[in-house]
């Protein structure tokens, strides 16, 4: 995706309905996808912050269904907390373009812009263990809210994103093919992920025979999608709603033990380092149960562990896919970046394997 450049990015700022006058607009770093800018404007001696995004159209090919189902998904939460009183959870906002749009588009791209929420942080590696409880808590709310919107009102915008099975497909596509020359330098990987391939077909299988139902989940929940409030530490709002889709519950709780739970950064690059601890993943449990209520079967929370492997082995997955396809799908900022983000992964699956037993959930 071609970088967009200060004029551009200020012309896309100025797409959208914002009152006051533009005063500074800066890169803000976020993500794997999108490129993402914090705008500043002021009126009335009042200064007003909002976030814009450029939307990566090789990943979302169907803008107009991606934005549609952030409309959906945004709108019935704020019907659901106002109906319910509930004033400790925000939900993101959407500001319309100067013709009333969602997002709009300029010669740099599709854009689109959320209100910027003011006295939060977002982090990548929890403080204390309240802080895996809250997040977990708040992707268990976020999910339990949207329960009763039906899953055909927000389909998914990139087929077969949740899908194990399919992202192995991809990843024997991708090793035949070779377009690099990369499959040589990631034998031990591809071993790992081939004894391993029984696991893809379990959740498709569940679903097929209707064990669970699908749902729409949140899709993305790294620690770093929920907002803390600054003082408090505690969750106020669920960000990143662009994998926000029908998919299968347990995909929000494994990628959360993934990702929260891990010892390291995501793409650290010393193994050692990397793994799973225990009493986050724990903290984790009793978050999202806590926070999903009722919603959970039996049979899902016994697969919470096996949630947690599937989905850090599907993630690992797709990162390896992407180095031997050549990088186009994750935005990577060292050579070989994809490949490190992949072996954390695997390395995490592995420890998890080992601790099967001490992550059931009772
Ligand atoms: C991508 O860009 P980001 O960090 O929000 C990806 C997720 C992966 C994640 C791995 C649309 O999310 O599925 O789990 O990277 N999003 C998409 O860190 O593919
Ligand atoms: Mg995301």
């Amino acid at each position: 995706m071609a970088t967009s450049s200060p004029q551009s990015t200020e012309a896309a700022v100025r797409l959208f309905a914002i009152p006051g006058e533009l005063r500074s607009f800066e890169s803000f770093d976020r993500g794997h996808i999108h490129d993402t800018f914090l705008s500043t404007w002021a009126q009335d001696g009042v200064t007003t912050r909002y976030l814009h995004q450029r939307l990566n159209q090789n990943v979302f090919q169907d803008i107009p269904g991606l934005m549609r189902n952030i409309e959906r998904v945004t709108g019935h939460l704020e019907r659901k907390l106002r109906d319910t009183g509930e004033q400790d959870f925000r939900v993101l906002k959407l500001v319309p373009t100067v013709d009333g749009r969602s997002w709009s588009t300029n010669g740099s791209g599709a854009w689109r812009t959320y209100e910027y929420i003011e006295n939060t942080i977002s982090c990548d590696t929890c403080s204390s263990p309240g802080d895996a409880y809250e997040a977990a808590r708040a992707f268990g709310r976020f999910q339990s809210y949207l329960q009763d919107l039906p899953v055909d009102e927000v389909p998914e915008t990139i087929p077969n994103f949740f899908s194990s099975a399919f992202r192995l497909r991809q990843f024997e596509e991708a090793l035949a093919a070779d377009p690099m020359g990369r499959v040589a330098g990631v034998e031990a990987e591809v071993r790992f992920v081939r004894e391993r391939a029984d696991m893809v077909n379990v959740i498709d299988e569940h679903l097929g025979k209707g064990t669970f139902p699908q749902r729409i989940v949140h899709g993305d929940t790294k620690l770093n999608n929920v907002l803390f409030d600054r003082d408090s530490h505690r969750a106020v709002c669920v960000v990143d709603l662009d994998t926000c889709m029908a998919g299968w519950t347990l995909y929000d709780f494994g990628d959360l033990a993934r990702f929260t739970a891990a010892t390291s950064a995501e793409d650290e690059r010393n193994l050692e380092l990397a793994g799973m601890d225990l009493d986050t993943y724990r903290e984790l449990v009793r978050g999202f149960l806590d926070g999903a209520g009722d919603a959970l079967t039996d049979t899902e929370r016994e697969l919470m562990p096996f949630a947690a492997r599937l989905v850090t082995y599907t993630v690992g997955l797709r990162f390896l896919t992407d180095h031997i396809a050549g990088d186009t799908y994750f935005k990577i900022s060292r050579e070989g970046h994809n490949l490190d983000r992949a072996r954390v992964q695997l390395r995490m699956v592995e420890r998890m394997e080992a601790l099967d037993d001490a992550m059931r959930v009772t």
